[in-house]
């Protein structure tokens, strides 16, 4: 054969198997990606890929609003009389100390732990969480436990952002975070809260969210937001409101995940689920949220 010919050969088949959709070029690094590029429409676990070349599988909600909706972490409780314990990785798993003010750091950290298939059993963080580039954030609150395929259909609760807050504030919670620390001390309330977005409902609505919370609590919040970084009286932080937006900085009762050091009655509102149990365990009552909030997983998701 001719070298010209040879030549041109070699050329056609490198093109070729470039632009073919071989394993190595099929990369989204988005459930939004995988539904717009790739055409995919149902529900359920798929590998993305981070720029950096970390591979990873987690759940794509394909239908909500539209779909394209990538779950990057779930906060889950897997003891709530540990106080900033064993599976607190999202507070501190180091105890309650102001030696350590930002906790484990999760919400603005590289850290990734856990997997998609056991985010209703255990925390979950993926390189979603600090890579996607997004514009809104839904949450759902699956009871402990579920299996994957029934997430959807047990969630009691799902709500999402519409607004593109995001686009504010670095395109995602990590960077988001890196503006409002979930520190101890990094702030006082009101003054230094985070955003507040209102939120549409796709499962449940606002008054039964708020309902899941004690009457002190309803008392002192507003249904139909999330809030991020909330402070409280004593200066301890929090990521993120389940739901509420406090008008009161009674913050821990509501709000969850956190900084390292929770003052009023030290260790007691330590943990990733703070101070949910503050009038008694599941109890509903005073300060109290009910057994369904405290024993369901938080997922979070960004599109
Ligand atoms: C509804 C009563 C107000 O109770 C106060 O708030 C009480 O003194 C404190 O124990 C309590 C906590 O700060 C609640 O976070
Ligand atoms: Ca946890
Ligand atoms: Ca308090």
């Amino acid at each position: 054969m001719a070298n010209w010919l040879v030549l041109l050969v070699a050329c056609v088949s490198i093109n070729l198997s470039l632009s073919s959709k071989e394993p190595e070029y099929f990369s989204p690094r988005s459930c939004k990606e995988l539904m717009e590029r790739y055409e995919i429409e149902e529900d359920g676990l798929y590998y993305l890929t981070s720029p950096t070349g970390v591979k990873y599988q987690t759940y794509c909600d394909m239908t909500t609003a539209g779909g394209g909706w990538t779950l990057v972490a779930s906060v889950h409780e897997n003891n709530l009389y540990g106080k900033c314990t064993t599976g607190d990785r999202w507070s501190s798993q180091q105890g309650g100390s102001p030696n350590v003010p930002d906790g484990d750091g999760s919400w603005s950290n590289t850290v990734t732990f856990g997997n998609a298939e056991a985010a209703t059993s255990d925390d979950f963080k993926n390189p979603g969480y600090y890579d996607i580039t997004a514009e809104n954030v839904a949450v759902w609150h699956v009871p402990n436990n579920e299996r994957v395929g029934r997430w959807k259909l047990t969630s009691f609760l799902r709500y999402h952002t519409e607004s593109k807050f995001l686009r504010s504030y670095g395109g995602n919670l990590y960077n988001l975070f890196k503006i409002f620390p979930v520190k101890n001390n990094a702030g006082s309330c009101p003054a230094n809260h985070g955003p507040s977005v209102p939120v549409v409902y796709d499962a449940g609505d606002a008054s039964f969210n708020h309902n899941l919370f004690g009457p002190h609590v309803r008392a002192r919040t507003d249904p139909g937001f999330i809030m991020f970084r909330a402070i409280n009286y004593e200066k301890a932080a929090m990521a993120i409101c389940l739901g509420v937006k406090p008008k009161d900085c009674n913050t821990e009762h509501s709000c969850i995940g956190g900084s390292g050091y929770f003052p009023e009655g030290s260790p007691r509102q330590c943990g990733d689920f703070t101070g949910l149990d503050w009038s008694g365990y599941g109890t509903h009552v005073g300060w109290s949220a009910s057994k369904q909030l405290i024993e369901a997983a938080v997922l979070i998701f960004y599109r």
